[in-house]
């Protein structure tokens, strides 16, 4: 832990001088957005669903239909970040499992019979099974016969020497598997085949927390997984035109709020490229078992301003719209509850989306006890904020010691249909009391109790609108 804490300033200190170096500006109204069919801009909440499907033979999470109900209920959940693996998606060279993506198919609906979008995570961790990780087929695993033991913590499993072998092979590092990449580019593409008239899927994470094997950061950013990324876009976009192709960047480092180095990616789709940014934040003080507290809390607060700034630094570059696919923590720990709330209005702030890792309802970092009854982050999860905004956001924040939700947004031709927020229970029990800076009289709104859902239609004024929503008393 001593040697952890002081190899912990280091990155930090470097952060500063790499995030200033791209520019540090927010809030000027210049992001994008991922709309809806009706042009509003989304607001994405959700959780990672789920770290169960990692090891069932099927790929199928341990979450049945009743949880997402549940979550959406409770949590008022519109997004989810669904875990699929390459090995389940081509589980021989060049052949797909459409029974697979069947299952699948089967799960979207779900979200979709409520109104949620998916994002689709193609995961891995520690590269795939035959390296005591998940994702990677055997057959695309080359290991040289190098050993690739399990790990405590399970992060090392990255620097066995057998899983480091793999990820030089599948980057083609040592030039023996050009074929991998392309494989993998086609399993995409299968994928976005079944999915590309999926109105529920919104698009394509298209690698989980990539991993450079001996090639380090920056130039394995820079070189293969940029590479990676357009050729995976490029096979997309021959059958799928619409849907949001994810970047990640690198996790090591990036999650730490270190700046990225992935190249811009060109999108072949006609009109406006569609490339989003899904970075994910697990400051290093946490990560190395410290409790958001004292000296590690505010290792975590610089941190989360790094990472913050680094990540809008990347998304402007690529013009993409960012969500936040990944953040969690253990939530029985001192201090834990505070963390996500922090995370909650660093994300806020950059208007981006968020998955909370993960829905798993087993291991002390979920919404749910095991039992799957809510676990005290639930409530910390069921926050109130706009779901669809009818213009493109300026601002928004939501400040908990006050049950107060502000949020700005400029008008954007082009979009029909109201702003729609969701409201919890435990801080609106009476619905909600809104001012809007719209003249009065000029602007409507419904409640529905049931739902929990508030819609507001705005006139077109040109102006920047700004709305205040607080418990009604
Ligand atoms: O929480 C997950 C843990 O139970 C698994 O052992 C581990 C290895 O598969 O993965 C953890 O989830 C990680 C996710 O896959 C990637 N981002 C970080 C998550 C938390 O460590």
């Amino acid at each position: 832990r001593a040697v952890a804490a002081a190899v912990l300033a280091v990155p930090i200190a470097l952060s500063a001088v790499e995030a200033a170096s791209w520019g540090t500006t927010t809030g000027d109204g210049t992001l994008r957005y991922v709309t809806d069919a009706q042009g509003r801009a989304l607001i994405l909440r959700g959780l990672n669903t789920a770290s169960s499907a990692k090891s069932a033979p099927d790929g199928m999470p341990d979450y049945p239909e009743s949880m997402v109900e549940q979550e959406h209920r409770l949590l008022g959940t519109n997004f989810v970040r669904f875990l699929i693996q390459w090995r389940n998606v081509e589980p021989r060279p060049g052949r797909y499992d459409d029974v697979y993506l069947d299952n699948v198919a089967e799960r979207i609906s779900w979200y979709a019979k409520r109104g949620m979008y998916v994002m689709l995570d193609m995961h891995q961790d520690v590269y795939g099974p035959a390296t005591n990780g998940n994702g990677a087929p055997a057959w695309a695993t080359n290991t040289d016969g190098l050993a690739a033991k399990a790990q405590d913590p399970w992060e090392l499993g990255y620097i066995q020497p057998g899983t480091l072998r793999a990820f030089d092979h599948f980057w083609n590092t040592t030039g023996q598997h050009p074929e991998l990449r392309r494989h993998y580019a086609n399993a995409w593409k299968h994928v976005a085949q079944r999915f590309a008239d999926d109105p529920a899927v919104l698009g394509y994470d298209l690698m989980n927390e990539p991993w450079g094997g001996t090639l380090p950061g920056l130039a394995f950013e820079r070189g293969p997984l940029s590479d990676l990324y357009q050729q995976t876009t490029e096979a997309i976009r021959e059958v799928d035109l619409n849907k949001w192709v994810f970047l990640e960047p690198r996790a090591v480092g990036v999650n730490w709020g270190l700046a990225s180095g992935l190249r811009a990616i060109d999108d072949p789709r006609p009109g406006e490229d569609r490339i989003g940014y899904a970075p994910h934040v697990y400051p290093l003080p946490l990560d190395i078992g410290g409790q958001y507290t004292g000296s590690s809390e505010k290792w975590t607060d610089r941190t989360l301003r790094a990472w913050s700034r680094a990540v809008t630094a990347t998304a402007r570059r690529q013009n993409a719209p960012i969500i936040l696919g990944e953040f969690g923590i253990d939530n029985t720990k001192p201090g834990a509850l505070q963390f996500v709330r922090s995370v909650q209005s660093t994300a806020e702030a950059m208007r981006a989306g968020q998955a909370y890792w993960s829905a798993d309802p087993n291991d002390g970092w979920g919404p749910w006890n095991s039992d799957k009854t809510p676990s005290e982050l639930a409530p910390v999860l069921a926050r109130a904020y706009p779901r669809a905004i009818a213009g493109t956001p300026t601002r928004l924040r939501y400040d908990e010691t006050t049950a107060t939700l502000t949020f700005s947004f400029r008008d954007k031709t082009a979009v029909t249909g109201s702003t729609e927020v969701w409201l919890p229970p435990e801080d609106f029990p009476r619905g909600a009391t809104v001012t809007a800076s719209d003249a009065p009289g000029s602007w409507r709104q419904t409640w529905d109790p049931e739902s929990r859902s508030l819609s507001i239609s705005t006139p077109r004024t040109g102006r920047e609108h700004t709305i205040t929503i607080t418990p009604a008393r």
